[in-house]
């Protein structure tokens, strides 16, 4: 008999499951969310290429989605959100643990009681008019035991097939739930129930009123308002990264928002690196770097681009697995130049939010090569060099299977999850920070993760150019205290024999002009070589106050020999003046952290201080210092 896909005439008492599932607590979960959201169907998604080509043309007729010119984009979409909905709501967004302290001073809270009132009333007769998609998923490859379970109930028809791509999704998922198995509930509405006869608009969403919530001793997720990213697919942001902390902690391993790469070497020798920046640094650029064409053999090739889950292997070293299946990129700033590969992975089956949508019915961004004569803007309007406003918005996304990345790594995929050596944290100071440092230690290396700071940008939160403390890039992130986090990761290095190597790096230094002294993007070869002859015990340096540097005959500098000892001097100096001030930055971290701050930041912070006070020439660049 075949398995019916949708439900009509949704009454919760009568509802049809299909044969196949089989877990009794589920069916009572879902029937929950039916008599609460009231919708008029309810669908069973099973992940099929025919489903998801079925749903993207019911959205090309309901203008959600526009279809780009299959010669030049083959089955890709264009959808423009409505314009109060284009990113993640930082302050809409909750942890609603039992106690206020287990959310820490970094995160919204209200007492879960409270906000189930709220959402109890919000989420009645939220889906009136709509389906109610039921989306299976599981963050990470199909019954990994790294990998987690997801199950979203949704009344987008963008969602489903943007979680497609970026999840495991479809069917084969309850054959791993089984009739008992773990699974995180996550509930999703757009929050604009249909009249009877109302027409709905092609991007359904709650202007006024959004929450992102997240109970994590529940471990639910309920979103309500946004249909967009991180607000509305929740197997990112909300479940990879701010439930699983949450998990990682209880049981003991890392949910990171890192990219996660391979570096081989010219004789073929692997080297994986976990890599985490906030928002807005130039993540998947990194994840998918082409070395210069000087640095011969060398070979980067790409696991995650953005969140990375972290296990101790039996072996005493860390194992990491990409929990997604796709990439959520930021178009702007995207080209040949800067990101090839990435390029290389939208080329089809993609779909482009926000971007602008050209007379050839081509997609372009701001970066991406000369602007076209004219084109139509994200919101739809006619747009010429000439407009002052820009034509993708500057949070325009394209979402496209990992599989088409040319860089990817034959082994992402691994259920077991690839060794990493080096965790590198970055950050955007176009001041302060050296291009590159390596801890002296574990301990040194977390402190470096917890205190990382960034500067703001337009796509970021808060006053532009400001430096915003982002702790291991997971401010937004984190589903619990940041002290506890902190003392999470130092466990972690205490209990495995074999910790990775931690750097920090910063790609954004500027130089007197305000020009930025170091060229980025491929030319970040250099130092991530550098990485990964430390990381295997190789690779000469110095020592410095803040850790090991290397000297400028250390980096590999073929194809840039015009870049001279002195610039690079300039990029590595460590200002006294200016680290004391840094450190008091650190000191006003910590303060809001007072009763959670481990023993070892306090410690750190007197030994980074006493560095500082050592005489100069013991460790200014070229002066005296000496190797290790
Ligand atoms: O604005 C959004 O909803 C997306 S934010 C995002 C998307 C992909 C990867 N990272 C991020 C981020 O903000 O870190
Ligand atoms: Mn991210």
């Amino acid at each position: 008999m075949a398995q019916p896909t949708a439900t009509t005439a949704v009454d919760a008492a009568t509802l049809e499951f299909p044969d196949y599932i089989k877990h009794t607590q589920f069916k009572e979960w879902v029937r929950e969310m039916v008599a609460l959201c009231k919708p008029d169907k309810v669908y069973w998604c099973d992940g099929s290429q025919e489903e998801y080509d079925r749903l993207c043309n019911e959205m090309v007729e309901s203008d959600t989605f526009i279809r780009l010119n299959p010669e030049l984009r083959p089955n890709s979409f264009l959808a423009r959100s409505d314009p109060s909905d284009v990113a993640r709501v930082e302050d809409r967004t909750y942890i609603c643990s039992v106690n206020r302290d287990a959310a820490g001073p970094t995160n919204n809270w209200m007492n879960p009681k409270e906000m189930h009132e709220i959402l109890g009333g919000l989420f009645d007769g939220c889906m009136r008019g709509r389906t109610m998609y039921v989306i299976p998923f599981s963050m990470g490859p199909l019954g990994s035991h790294i990998s987690y379970i997801g199950v979203e109930l949704s009344d987008s028809a963008y969602v489903v097939v943007n979680m497609r791509i970026m999840t495991r999704m479809g069917k084969a998922v309850y054959d791993v739930l089984g009739e008992k198995g773990d699974y995180v509930p996550c509930i999703h509405t757009v929050g604009a129930p249909l009249e009877p006869g109302q027409e709905d608009v092609a991007w359904p969403c709650n202007p006024k009123v959004k929450y992102i919530v997240h109970f994590p001793e529940e471990r639910s997720i309920w979103s309500y308002g946004s249909g967009y990213g991180g607000n509305a697919l929740l197997g990112k942001k909300c479940l990879a990264l701010r439930i699983a902390s949450v998990i990682g902690r209880d049981e003991g391993w890392l949910a990171e928002h890192m990219l996660i790469l391979g570096v081989e070497d010219p004789t073929g020798k692997k080297t994986y690196v976990a890599a985490a920046f906030p928002s807005a640094c130039g993540k998947t650029n990194f994840a998918m770097l082409i070395p210069p064409a000087p640095m011969e053999g060398w070979k980067v090739t790409t696991i995650g681009d953005d969140i990375a889950w972290i296990k101790p292997g039996d072996d005493g070293r860390l194992y990491a697995i990409n929990p997604e299946a796709g990439y959520f990129g930021v178009a702007p700033g995207t080209s040949e130049k800067t990101n090839p590969n990435a390029l290389r992975s939208i080329e089809a089956n993609t779909i482009f939010t926000n971007v602008a949508l050209t007379p050839d019915g081509n997609v372009w961004w701001e970066g991406l090569s000369a602007p076209p004569a004219s084109a139509i803007d994200w919101q739809g309007n006619e747009w010429t060099p000439a407009s002052d406003k820009k034509a993708a918005h500057p949070n325009s996304r394209f979402t496209a299977p990992a599989a088409q990345n040319p860089a990817i790594d034959p082994a992402w995929e691994d259920p077991n999850g690839v060794p990493i050596q080096a965790f590198i944290f970055g950050g955007r100071r176009s001041t302060v920070v050296p291009l590159i440092v390596q801890s002296f230690n574990w301990s040194f290396g977390v402190y470096t993760g917890a205190t990382m700071g960034s500067e703001m940008t337009a796509a970021a939160f808060g006053t532009m150019g400001q430096v915003r403390r982002d702790p291991f890039a997971m401010l937004p992130f984190l589903g619990y205290h940041v002290g506890r986090y902190f003392t999470h990761w130092l466990n972690i290095g205490r209990n495995i024999s074999d910790p990775p190597r931690v750097f920090s790096v910063n790609w954004f230094r500027k130089d007197a002009d305000g020009n930025f002294a170091w060229p980025g993007f491929a030319d970040n070869m250099r130092v991530l070589k550098w990485i990964v002859e430390r990381a295997n015990g190789r690779g000469r340096a110095i020592e410095s106050p803040l850790g090991y540097m290397p000297r400028y005959e250390d980096l590999d500098w073929r194809g840039m020999e015009d870049f001279t000892e002195q610039q690079f001097q300039e990029l590595m100096a460590v200002d006294r003046d200016i680290w004391l001030q840094e450190l008091l930055l650190h000191e006003e971290l910590f303060m809001k952290i007072y009763d959670r701050i481990p023993n070892e930041f306090i410690a750190i912070r007197s030994l980074l201080l006493s560095n500082l006070w050592r005489s100069p020439e013991h460790w200014e660049m070229g002066a005296g210092a000496y190797n290790s």
